[in-house]
């Protein structure tokens, strides 16, 4: 029994009949980009933006949302066209978190954001009219890796694996212009090694070994994950006459959209060309749901979600517990600092010591060679004397 083929019914036809429902609501389609500070998450969408996006065919709308205090995101929307295909196109450019050891809160309000998008859209599903609903779930987490050259940090590794289980993660190597073509290879090799050995969950384009051509470029940008990323808006000559968008160096220009150099072009035809379907319906179908039926075990039908930021009892008991923490820092720093005058004391007390034999000794030695000199004779009649 062999499903009919071409008359569009049929597991053969998934993609395509998928393709067709999104074509027909028209798509939304949401990137995140997250990571440490500075490292050009702002620049990579400006880049996305300025290679792909003409200005004719798309508006831009920068508005700006705050998701606490402390935390502004920036909403950047255009809409894309390609044979009567419309998306609406959003990115949502999140502010870096610093490099310390302590900044915790400063990224958990991005995965917040993401789970309250979630929470969001299934408060509208369960509205009794469910039209326009208003949709910000994240299709594509771009997260920036620092280009160190030597592997991920452990506070990537936390960042990384909370995010894996929520979204769409897609990690990248930020800078690739800062790396030597060789460096790049270990780093990027050293990354995929982690986020294996850690269990990270990352965005993976599925193979399909029906269709070959396909499976060969999924199995291409596969290869390529982390994807090295050079973003700039500038244009730039390249030695050989041609005007392109990159970062200009005394050795050369860095090209954005060459694949010798980084793999920002991979990474944007997987986002807006190739993958953009199966990133929305793995949305839909894996992380959207995951939430749903966590929320549906954890709590009644329309009840609110407890946030444990929110909640003030939460938030009094890791005052309380950071309070405490810092409070035994603190004694133990003062009891190592006495410790340290102690030993500087005692230190001081034996050199003192050492000097005072130092010159005892020095001083029976002079004895001892004006005795000898005063005819005494050698070693031997030293120890008859004694
Ligand atoms: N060498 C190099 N520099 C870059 C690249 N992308 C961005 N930069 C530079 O890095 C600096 C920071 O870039 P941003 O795009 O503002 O970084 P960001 O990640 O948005 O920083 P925050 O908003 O503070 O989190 C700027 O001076 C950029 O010109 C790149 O691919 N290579
Ligand atoms: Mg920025």
């Amino acid at each position: 029994m062999s499903a009919p083929m071409g008359d569009g019914i049929g597991i053969a036809n998934l993609p395509n009949q998928r393709h067709k429902i999104v074509a027909k609501r028209g798509a939304h389609f949401t990137i995140m980009v997250v990571g440490e500070s500075g490292l050009g998450k702002t620049t990579l969408i400006n880049t996305l933006f300025s290679t792909e996006l003409s200005p004719s065919k798309s508006y831009h709308k920068r508005h700006t949302k705050l998701l606490d205090k402390l935390t502004e995101v920036e909403i950047i929307k255009a809409e894309l066209e390609e044979k009567a295909f419309k998306v609406k196109l959003t990115v949502i450019d999140t502010p870096g978190f610093g490099d310390y050891v302590n900044n915790r809160d400063s990224w958990s309000p991005i995965v917040d954001f993401i789970d309250d998008q979630h929470e969001a859209y299934m408060r509208q599903e369960q509205q009794p009219q469910r039209h326009e609903k208003t949709d910000l779930r994240v299709h594509a987490c771009l997260y920036f890796i620092r280009p160190t050259g030597h592997t991920l940090k452990p506070l990537d590794i936390e960042i990384m694996k909370r995010l894996g289980t929520r979204v769409n993660l897609i990690p990248v190597v930020a800078k690739a212009d800062t790396l030597t073509q060789n460096d790049l290879f270990v780093f990027k090799q050293r990354v995929r090694e982690v986020i294996a050995a850690q269990g990270i969950r990352i965005y993976t384009p599925p193979v399909d070994a029906s269709a070959e051509e396909e499976a060969e470029h999924a199995k291409m940008l596969i290869e390529a994950i982390p994807f090295s990323i050079i973003g700039s808006t500038e244009d730039v000559k390249t030695p050989d006459g041609r005007i392109t968008k990159g970062r200009e160096y005394l050795w050369g220009v860095a090209e954005v959209e060459n694949e010798n150099h980084c793999d920002f072009k991979k990474l944007r035809q997987l986002l807006i060309r190739t993958h953009m379907l199966d990133l929305i319906s793995t949305t839909e179908e894996n992380h959207y749901e995951n939430y749903r039926q966590q929320q549906m075990e954890t709590r009644k039908f329309g009840e609110p979600k407890v946030k444990k930021l929110d909640n003030p009892k939460f938030r009094e008991e890791e005052e309380q517990l950071r309070k405490k923490f810092t409070d035994q820092v603190k004694a133990e720093e003062a009891r190592f600092r006495q410790w340290e005058q102690h030993l500087i004391a005692e230190r001081d007390r034996l050199n003192k010591d050492l000097e005072m034999a130092h010159s005892a000794i020095k001083q029976l030695e002079v004895e001892l060679d004006n005795l000898g000199a005063g005819g005494y004779g050698g070693t031997g009649s030293r120890g008859q004397r004694r």
